[in-house]
């Protein structure tokens, strides 16, 4: 572990004279550089790297930093967002002291936004292309030891596209925002001329290997690379030393060598008697590599610590993944790096309180997306057993033309695999290396010229030789024909190169009953992709749904949902991961599922749900805040932890009275008051326990749950309020939201309905200047409709009613097309009714009212069609005596 000094500690080390003393027991010295910096956001300035450039009106800031800010206020792009992309200069003056003669010093970056060049006191020490990993420039010839040195860096985030300076840097799309600017932390570290490599792709030049790891015994092939910068060849000692968690040596050994200029790996095979081993979540027992340098005299010139866990990982492609030869379900989300307001600029405490909300979930598996995340990140994993898909940013496309990947592009994603393997090699969190992304989404047809496979064969090569210990994946979205019944064509039907089979195993990213298709379909693709590659260990890499916090619907099912638009009621995302999961969890095949995603992320792309620049699949809000009721469905099924939690706590004020109560648990039953009323108790099955038809009362509801788990009592409450009387209900036929008419009637989502299908004049995704309307005074009400064979079961108090059923004929195009009665409590009150004929013409509204009288607390309105389907757009059923 690297020995973090103050930067005025080290100089007041030094300048005490007691540096000798602090080297000859550490080794290196790092100098945090994160504070004191000034910034401009800028291009084409000139002689920024200079000394005499004039900074003073540059803004101070402190890294890590972006200039970028993306985010809503309200549903709209806030005004404080900054999504120019582009230069941003940044300049610092420190101050460094002598470490030895002779001694090294190296700059780190642990990350800059997308492309940096890096000056020390006016020498350029070169380019960096790529906006996650690390790199180091070796600063000793341009360094200033004793005195001010300044050092400048130009950040550049341009948007991929031919001819920008990042048109052949990996990614060039995403559905992410790539933030600029100095996003982590800035570092000096001053070494002996002897040392650990430092230049080896961002790595820390120890890496440790696992040959054989069992109950009985483990052993770990370490490799170290050591340099001579000294000019001269030196014998010294290395040895490489295994610790426990406790500090305590359990494996070791030593040799001479004689250190070179050019690098040399030096070898040793360690052997752990009975190891404890890394166990996931269970028991994520750390050792620690340790190689140390000595001079002949025994005094330490460098030493470096990484991270051991003594485990094996294996993919079986009927039993799915196993965790030291016992099978472990991956149950796992993805997770982006940015926050509000920080955008990627953030704190170890920021991924601290992600990992928290991962472990909350009931997760043990996580997938970092799309590209190299911060160190910290993969340590967490490592202290709390989280199993890592870890990935390069080779996302959606080889090339901007579709033709294939350029050399300097194929260049950049090996550079940037590399940079992902070296440096988080030894964490044995890390399960698979994921090569990219839906690399084939805009891909041409297999006679185009696109070649994915190409590339991804090269990076999977590369994977190997850099480490063969580690499975490789890839995240699949366009396979071939593989969803017969998804509306009766086949999805990603087009025929493209084969690209399923060249990592060691894939994850597929699906969307049914989003973007495509129903939940339902789920499980039989992933039968067939299972039974087309007998072979290949397959997983659910992303599936997942938008939600949004302040939108509702009282029935999901009631209506169409626009996936590229407004609204996303957060109920959809509920009945979305319940059908899905219901999908995934019978299907042992699969070596791990991870939902898209935790939490919101940004996208200047979007303009969904209720936000703007943001993707809100997350089951945690963007600021971490809100926990959405799907949250609760995963922890009812993944965590060990009581759960109980009332769904719909955000929608409160209701459009019906009577609606069913939903409570997500592990609980076996859970009982339910209303207003102090006990309701029952119910049996609690798959995470969900259901109380069907509760009756509100005019005014605040009162719900509590309760139930016991594992010996402790739960409880849960939540108020829902009704603003109507219980003996009214107006109903917005197939909409999933509800609306509030021109005369100031709410009418809630569909609901209460048996049969038929949603629809509308105008497909949820229809841009607004294409839309259609209808001839009505309220043209909205008549915009959707259900329409089939179907009744709806409309509870109500008993007593006499007036029943408002509003109509429009959207396709028909002459009487006697769509022909059907409307029955009331088996009564034919509209007998042969034709909307067209009744309205006079197509897309029309037209309106029919009848009273009918409800002695059972129920009114049963019966659509039957007589030709083509019955349809109707929105009913209102009122009390003719007081309630
Ligand atoms: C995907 C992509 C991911 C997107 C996601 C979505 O397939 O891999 O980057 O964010 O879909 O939300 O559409």
């Amino acid at each position: 572990m690297d020995h973090r000094w103050p930067r005025d500690a080290i100089v007041a080390v030094l300048s005490l004279g007691l540096m000798s003393v602090v080297v000859a027991q550490d080794g290196r010295l790092t100098l945090p550089l994160d504070t004191g910096w000034r910034f401009q956001q800028a291009s084409g300035l000139l002689g920024v790297e200079a000394r005499a450039f004039d900074d003073s009106r540059w803004t101070s800031v402190d890294v890590p930093h972006t200039w970028n800010r993306l985010g809503n206020d309200g549903i709209e792009r806030s005004p404080l967002s900054n999504d120019v992309q582009g230069v941003g200069w940044y300049r610092l003056h420190f101050r460094a002291s002598q470490v030895a003669a002779g001694g090294r010093y190296f700059l780190q970056f642990d990350a800059v936004g997308a492309i940096a060049d890096v000056w020390l006191n006016g020498e350029y020490l070169g380019k960096h292309q790529g906006a996650f990993s690390r790199f180091r420039f070796d600063a000793s010839s341009a360094i200033n030891p004793s005195g001010d040195n300044l050092l400048v860096v130009k950040a550049d985030n341009s948007r991929p596209q031919p001819g920008a300076s990042t048109q052949d840097v990996i990614p060039l799309s995403g559905d992410f925002f790539v933030f600029g600017g100095i996003y982590r932390s800035v570092s000096l570290i001053a070494t002996q001329p002897v040392h650990v490599d430092l230049m080896d792709f961002g790595g820390p030049g120890l890496y440790a290997r696992m040959l054989d790891v069992n109950a009985t015994s483990a052993t770990v092939q370490v490799s170290g690379r050591l340099v001579n910068d000294a000019g001269t060849r030196r014998q010294v000692m290395v040895e490489f030393a295994i610790e426990d968690a406790g500090g305590i040596v359990v494996a070791s050994k030593s040799m001479i060598s004689s250190a070179s200029a050019r690098g040399t790996v030096i070898q040793a095979r360690l052997r752990i008697k009975h190891p404890r081993l890394w166990q996931g979540t269970k028991d994520p027992y750390l050792y620690r590599t340790v190689m140390t340098i000595r001079s002949e005299k025994g005094l330490v010139l460098d030493r470096v610590t990484q991270p051991l866990g003594l485990r094996t990982m294996k993919f079986d492609p009927d039993r799915g993944f196993f965790l030291n030869g016992e099978h472990l379900q991956l149950n796992g989300a993805s997770m982006h790096q940015d926050r509000p307001i920080k955008g990627w600029a953030t704190s170890h405490a920021d991924q601290d309180e992600d990992f928290d909300l991962l472990r909350d979930l009931g997760a043990n598996a996580v997938r970092l997306p799309h590209y190299q995340h911060d160190q910290y990140s993969y340590e967490l994993a490592d202290a709390r057993g989280i199993v890592v898909w870890a990935e390069i940013p080779l996302v959606n496309r080889e090339s901007f033309d579709g033709l294939p990947a350029n050399a300097a592009l194929t260049a950049n994603a090996h550079q940037q695999l590399i940079e992902l393997v070296r440096q988080n090699y030894n964490h044995p969190s890390i399960a698979v290396w994921s090569l990219g992304n839906e690399i084939d989404l805009t891909a041409t047809q297999i006679k185009g010229p696109s070649r994915p496979a190409v590339l991804l064969k090269s990076l999977n090569e590369l994977a190997k030789r850099e480490d063969p210990s580690r499975a490789t994946t890839f995240a699949d979205c366009c396979e071939v024909a593989i969803a017969p019944q998804v509306g009766g064509t086949l999805v990603g039907a087009a025929s493209r190169e084969a690209i399923v089979g060249i990592a060691d195993t894939v994850g597929y990213n699906r969307y049914f009953g989003w973007y495509v298709g129903h939940f339902a379909d789920f499980g039989p693709m992933l039968d067939e992709a299972h039974s087309r590659h007998p072979q290949l260990p397959i997983a659910v890499a992303e599936y997942g749904a938008g939600a949004a916090l302040t939108q509702h619907s009282d029935d999901a099912a009631g209506g169409p949902i626009n996936p590229h638009g407004r609204p996303h009621p957060e109920e959809y995302q509920n009945e979305y991961h319940e059908g899905s999961w219901g999908m995934l969890e019978p299907r042992g095949y699969l070596w791990g599922v991870y939902i898209w995603n935790l939490f919101d992320f940004a996208s200047d792309s979007r303009r969904e749900g209720d936000l703007t620049d943001i993707n809100e699949k997350g089951l945690v809000s963007y600021d971490r805040q809100t926990r959405k009721d799907a949250f609760y469905f995963y922890r009812a099924n993944w965590s060990v932890e009581p759960t109980l939690h009332l769904v719909g706590r955000r929608y409160v004020d209701r459009a019906y009275a009577v609606n069913d109560v939903k409570a997500y648990s592990n609980a076996a039953e859970a009982r339910l008051s209303l207003n102090g009323d006990g309701l029952g108790v119910v049996p609690c099955a798959k995470g969900i326990c259901l109380w069907r038809s509760v009756h509100l009362g005019l005014g605040s509801n009162e719900l509590i749950a309760t139930a016991q788990i594992a010996g402790h009592a739960v409880s849960d409450s939540l108020r829902w309020t009704l603003s109507h009387s219980p003996a009214m209900v107006r109903i917005k036929a197939g909409d999933i939201s509800s609306y509030i008419s021109k005369d100031g009637q709410r009418y809630g989502s569909d609901m209460y309905f048996v049969g038929g299908n949603a629809g509308g004049i105008n497909p949820p995704d229809t841009a607004a200047g294409n839309r259609i309307s209808v001839l009505a005074e309220d043209a909205q009400l008549y915009e959707s409709f259900r329409e089939g064979e179907f009744t709806y079961r409309l509870p109500l108090p008993n007593g006499n009613y007036r029943v408002l059923l509003k109509f429009e004929e959207p396709t028909a195009t002459a009487a006697g097309e769509r022909v059907f009665d409307v029955a009331a409590n088996e009564d034919t009150r509209l007998e042969a009714f034709d909307i067209l004929a009744a309205a006079g013409g197509k897309l029309k509204g037209v309106d029919r009212t009848f009273d009918a009288a409800v002695s059972d607390g129920t009114l049963v309105l019966a659509f039957r069609p007589r030709r083509g389907k019955a349809l109707v757009s929105a009913l209102s059923i009122t009390p003719l005596e007081p309630h």
